[in-house]
């Protein structure tokens, strides 16, 4: 079935496409209450979509998977797509009830554990639900990876990230509930989605031993986790049983047969959950989903800009600090100082997204090393001020011996740099601080010591490369 195909009615009940013009300003009249659930969740995956594509490039590679997935997330939204994961540990019968649901043999099923390596979907043709408004919508259970796995937490991840993102979960056990299956399901059930407990492989209990794991589920194992009627008995896979056979001379013969196959109960559980929810469900599932992938956009993005700012600033830092050590008349005076300050400015704002010209960039970074005042006048003096009189008096001895004051025109580097990057971290403001207070605290929450220790190595380092320096 194709997953973009509407139905004329379907369509004029679907919110627009994701990520596209129209899709900001909704014409027509007021959607119905479930719609509404629908087109404001479909507005928070856009939202997100639009938060990666407004990403730098490096950026954006790294939220690659992030925006496939978002897209994806639209068009489940668009085409009112049910997702329903099955989950649990290997071997629990996960696969085969995939076949028993859907009565194909798609979903490989083994005895050895650990068969199923991908999470895949498989669309339940006959499942009998249509979402309210989705004339073709699908319903496809997703296959998962079993738990404990030996060396399989990769996989274990893969199947976590499928919960995340389904609109209801099975878990399928055949036990109890062993610790690692009890973690689990106590973290899916932090999802906030409806869970179903399916208790695979009855055949291999008796009615009283069933009634008795049954019993231990609802009330202690499961209880708080998953609600008791969703607790729910299959038999998906049932072993051959030896029956025997008389015939109507009295003589008897022997066959094995298979059981017949009972996921009935599993099948109307969830025909009712999805009934009862269906539209808020995936609406909610959608929200949900989309709120948690800008938050990691957003820490992933921030991230990355620090990475980066940092790495600017300290660039910038020790080059002035070398340029300094290397020729101090011309370079720390006020105008070389700045023109170093006003690249570096300009570059951190790119590394925000931003333009700034060099213009601009230059009174900021006056502003800053003012702003410093000051608190910073051994180190601007130095920078900005007394290049002029250090050259002149240390003359050709100069690289060397003025090393400690290279370093300390780069630690006034690394200051301006650093309340510039608060500057563009907070969107090319100083927020309800100043410029004042902003430097203040970037020197408070600097180690002065160790920046300028780094800095002395750096200079030595450079100094020793070069054959002027070192001749
Ligand atoms: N007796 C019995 N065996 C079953 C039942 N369902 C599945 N099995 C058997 O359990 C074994 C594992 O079944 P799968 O469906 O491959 O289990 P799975 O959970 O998908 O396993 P992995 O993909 O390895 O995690 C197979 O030998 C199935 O025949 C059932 O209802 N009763
Ligand atoms: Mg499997």
């Amino acid at each position: 079935m194709n997953q973009e195909e509407t139905t004329p009615d379907a369509a004029a009940a679907q919110p627009p496409e994701a990520g596209s013009p129209a899709g900001q300003s909704p014409a027509g009249p007021p959607p119905e209450h479930d719609d509404r659930e629908m087109w404001s969740a479909l507005d928070a995956v856009r939202r997100a979509i639009e938060k990666v594509e407004g990403c730098n490039e490096a950026e954006r590679d790294i939220l690659l998977g992030d925006l496939r997935e978002l897209r994806d997330m639209a068009r489940k939204l668009r085409s009112g797509r049910v997702e329903i994961v099955v989950f649990g540990e290997i071997s629990t019968g996960k696969s085969a009830l995939i076949n028993a649901l859907t009565g194909t043999q798609s979903a490989q099923v083994n005895v050895r554990g650990g068969w199923t390596k991908d999470v895949w979907r498989l669309d339940w043709e006959g499942a009998g639900y249509v979402l309210p408004g989705f004339e073709q919508s699908q319903v496809v259970l997703v296959d998962t990876p079993g738990l404990n796995e030996v060396g399989g937490a990769e996989r274990a991840e893969m199947a976590r990230e499928a919960a995340e993102r389904a609109d209801l979960i099975l878990f399928v056990t055949d036990s109890d509930l062993n610790e690692t299956e009890h973690n689990a399901l106590a973290e899916l059930a932090t999802f906030h989605k409806p869970i179903l407990l399916v208790v695979n492989k009855t055949d291999l209990y008796t009615p009283s031993q069933l009634e008795d794991l049954l019993d231990v589920l609802r009330t202690q194992r499961a209880a708080g986790l998953v609600d008791p009627e969703n607790i729910v008995t299959t038999s998906a896979d049932p072993r051959e049983l030896q029956y025997v056979i008389e015939s109507a001379d009295g003589s008897q013969r022997s066959e094995w047969r298979k059981p017949p196959v009972d996921v009935g109960g599993l099948r109307e559980r969830i025909l009712e959950v999805l009934e009862a929810d269906g539209s808020s469900l995936i609406a909610l599932n959608a929200s949900m989903y989309a709120a948690d992938r800008s938050d990691r956009i957003a820490a992933i993005r921030v991230q990355m800009r620090n990475q980066k700012a940092t790495q600017v600033i300290r660039t910038f830092a020790v080059a002035k600090a070398t340029a300094v050590a290397l020729n101090p008349v011309a370079v720390a005076d006020v105008a070389g100082g700045l023109a170093v300050d006003a690249a570096m400015i300009v570059t951190l704002a790119n590394v925000y997204g931003l333009e700034m010209s060099v213009g601009r960039a230059r009174d900021l970074a006056l502003s800053l090393a003012k702003a410093a005042g000051w608190v910073m006048l051994g180190e601007a003096v130095t920078s900005y001020g007394s290049s002029l009189l250090k050259g002149i008096s240390l003359g050709a001895a100069a690289p060397l011996v003025a090393a400690p004051q290279a370093a300390a025109a780069g630690y006034g580097s690394y200051i301006v740099g650093q309340a510039a990057r608060v500057y563009f971290e907070q969107g090319s403001s100083w927020g309800d601080k100043g410029p004042k207070k902003v430097v203040m605290q970037v020197l408070e929450n600097t180690n002065k010591a160790s920046v300028l220790g780094d800095l002395k190595k750096e200079i030595k380092k450079k100094l020793s490369k070069n054959r002027h320096a070192s001749g």
